[in-house]
């Protein structure tokens, strides 16, 4: 399979086959659609990605001037560096230390801690990671303020968060509206077209793509010919109505991100092309070592072939990793011009039938949809890892407070987009070193206030029951997390009709006690809120309902009672929810490989991968 003959077979095929889908005819049937989805020939997609984006976040709460030098730091080392601070030749890769002598008057901001005692993160001075843990409010807020902007002036694109500083815009609907009111005559079937609506549209405009971005070059030649970029009008070029379409996503892109500097602020790079894909990419244009930022780049399907060909493929997101590693090995190629002339049945035969997808990555098509994440609060975890051991089990108090104090602030502001957030378990990890984890969980008490208070008694009483018989201990790293967060019904009979709710779906479940001062009370473990872990007290496995499959403990231990054993089948089981949740995130044609070896109680022994799937151990 691996014979150069085979690989070469595809070599006598030209561009325009390995391409053939870049100028699709488009008819009035396509442009009277609402619902093509991802099969649109008008589709537009922007990525959208904060510039320098902790270190702008720091500049806004400090009202500095954009051109202070400014990074983050995270105890020694750098964590973001503004564009300033890069023309020092600062890069994240500095020590704070050196990069204060490249640069002087350096402002460095250490990221905001939370430390002991105190409900909210701070700048403190004398931060010590032996006693403070890293905060990541600001940034999480001022991305949701990022988004919010985005949803106000694109009520109707399609908005998904991809990062803490990234959304994907799906510009198609807001664009066709603003395509069918500049061009009223492409709304009606003209009397004599041949072919009635599935006639094609009369030719586009000439383009003035002045002010709406960088235009990726068609040919390397365009490249070196136009030095400023954004020469309009190639000769010999015939603009195609997705290119129009691209020109108004670029409009309405350049509007966003004005708001966003504007009300906020911060300054953005964004992509726009056919795809997520694409968009994503190009966003990035010229990006990491030069200065050009907050600008956009826009890239015409006549572009893509040129853009990506030259390209390293393990450069690109999905390809880098195991995959890239197998593909450039496989072929002993570099680039995706090289990658091109292998057949979609050898592909197939090497890495299975998902290889598809990377066949058709490699020719600037993908079909991943634009879908705003509704279920983003589904759990929260705080953690720390703690550079000093934990020996005495009396010391683990400190960290739960502090981890409590995450948690507590960082429902409080979920709760502000959805009032009626409610964790229905609270779960307490205790790692040593890189051996297996320890965990416990419990039903986290229905209470309106959530408080550090609260959270950090369910946490100590966690905190006893796992050092409950402990000799000696030597924890490395706690985490403390929500899981199972949902939104209750809103209004005054919220509580009673979300208990309603459960009570009728599981008949079994005890009512918590609503009389009870110590909100701890109403549950505690004796009280697990799903049914299933009850059930499976002797189990050691359990079966999938989404996908079928029995997932086993790795090593049920010896010394374990029934309750330990469902508990670490219950943290099992949300870990191969989350699965399914990261799976469903990244779109489901890039496959995730169940995170099998994160190192908790339990190891879950999943179905051996198959094809493609096996290279993506990591997220
Ligand atoms: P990036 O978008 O990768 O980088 P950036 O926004 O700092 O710079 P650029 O203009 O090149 O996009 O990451 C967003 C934030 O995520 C970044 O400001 C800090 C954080 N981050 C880390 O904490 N560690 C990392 O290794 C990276 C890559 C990012
Ligand atoms: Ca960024
Ligand atoms: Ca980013």
């Amino acid at each position: 399979m691996n014979s150069p003959s085979k690989s070469a077979k595809g070599k006598g095929k030209t561009m325009s086959q390995d391409y053939d889908d870049l100028r699709p005819i488009i008819t009035y049937r396509h442009i009277l659609s609402q619902n093509l989805g991802v099969r649109d020939p008008l589709r537009v997609i922007a990525l959208c990605d904060s510039d320098a984006f902790y270190a702008a976040c720091e500049r806004v709460r400090l009202a500095l001037d954009p051109t202070v030098p400014i990074v983050v730091q995270q105890w020694e080392s750098l964590i973001a560096v503004s564009y300033p601070a890069r023309k020092y030749g600062i890069s994240r890769m500095d020590k704070i230390k050196d990069a204060k002598k490249k640069c002087p008057n350096l402002v460095a901001v250490h990221v905001a801690t939370y430390k002991e005692g105190e409900k909210e993160p701070g700048y403190w001075d004398n931060v010590d990671t032996r006693t403070h843990k890293v905060s990541l409010d600001l940034y999480r807020r001022e991305s949701s303020k990022i988004i919010n902007v985005f949803k106000q002036t694109l009520p109707n694109g399609e908005i998904e968060k991809a990062s803490i500083d990234e959304a994907f815009i799906d510009l198609t609907r807001p664009v066709r509206e603003k395509l069918l009111e500049r061009y009223p005559h492409l709304a009606t079937v003209p009397e004599d077209a041949p072919d009635g609506a599935d006639s094609p549209l009369p030719p586009p405009p000439l383009i003035n793509w002045d002010q709406l971005g960088v235009l990726i070059p068609l040919t390397p030649q365009d490249e070196v010919s136009a030095q400023d970029e954004l020469s309009n009008v190639e000769s010999g070029y015939s603009t195609t109505w997705h290119d129009v379409a691209l020109s108004i996503g670029a409009e309405l892109m350049a509007q966003v991100r004005e708001e966003v500097s504007k009300q906020l602020g911060y300054t953005t790079s964004a992509g726009i092309a056919r795809n997520k894909f694409l968009a994503k990419l190009c966003a990035s244009y010229k990006k990491p070592n030069s200065q050009v930022i907050d600008r956009q780049s826009i890239l015409r399907n006549d572009a893509i072939p040129y853009y990506l060909r030259p390209m390293p493929f393990q450069k690109i997101r999905f390809l880098g990793g195991k995959l890239g590693d197998a593909l450039a090995k496989e072929y002993d190629v570099l680039i995706v011009g090289d990658l091109l002339t292998i057949s979609l049945d050898e592909m197939q035969h090497k890495f299975g039938e998902n290889a598809l997808w990377v066949y058709e990555l490699l020719r600037g098509i993908d079909r991943n949809e634009v879908k705003e994440k509704s279920t983003l609060f589904k759990s929260m975890l705080a953690s720390k890892n703690l550079p000093k051991p934990i020996t005495d089990p009396a010391d683990g108090q400190h960290w739960i407070r502090v981890l409590a104090a995450e948690l507590a602030l960082r429902l409080k502001d979920a709760r502000e987009e959805v009032p009626t957030l409610w964790p229905k378990t609270i779960v307490l990890h205790a790692r040593k070193g890189y051996e297996t984890s320890r965990s416990k969980q419990a039903a986290f008490p229905f209470t309106k206030n959530v408080t550090v208070d609260v959270i950090a008694l369910a946490g100590n009483k966690l905190w006893k029951e796992l050092m409950k018989d402990v000799t000696s201990i030597n924890i490395t790293s706690v985490q403390l997390a929500f899981t199972g967060i949902e939104a209750a019904e809103t209004g005054q009979q919220m509580i009673h009709g979300f208990f309603k709710t459960r009570d009728a779906q599981h008949p079994p479940l005890k009512r918590p006690r609503s009389n009870s001062d110590d909100p701890l009370d109403k549950g505690v473990e004796s009280e697990t809120p799903n049914p299933p872990e009850r059930q499976e007290l002797s189990l050691t496995s359990f079966v999938c309902e989404r996908c079928h499959s029995r997932i086993a403990l790795g090593d049920v231990r010896a010394e374990w009672n029934e309750e330990q054993r469902a508990s670490a089948l219950a943290m099992l089981r949300q870990e191969h929810e989350d699965f399914h949740f990261a799976q469903d995130l990244a779109g489901a044609s890039h496959p995730i490989k169940p995170r099998s070896s994160k190192p908790v109680s339990t190891r879950s022994r999943e179905p051996e991968p198959k094809g493609i799937t096996k290279f993506f151990s990591k997220k």
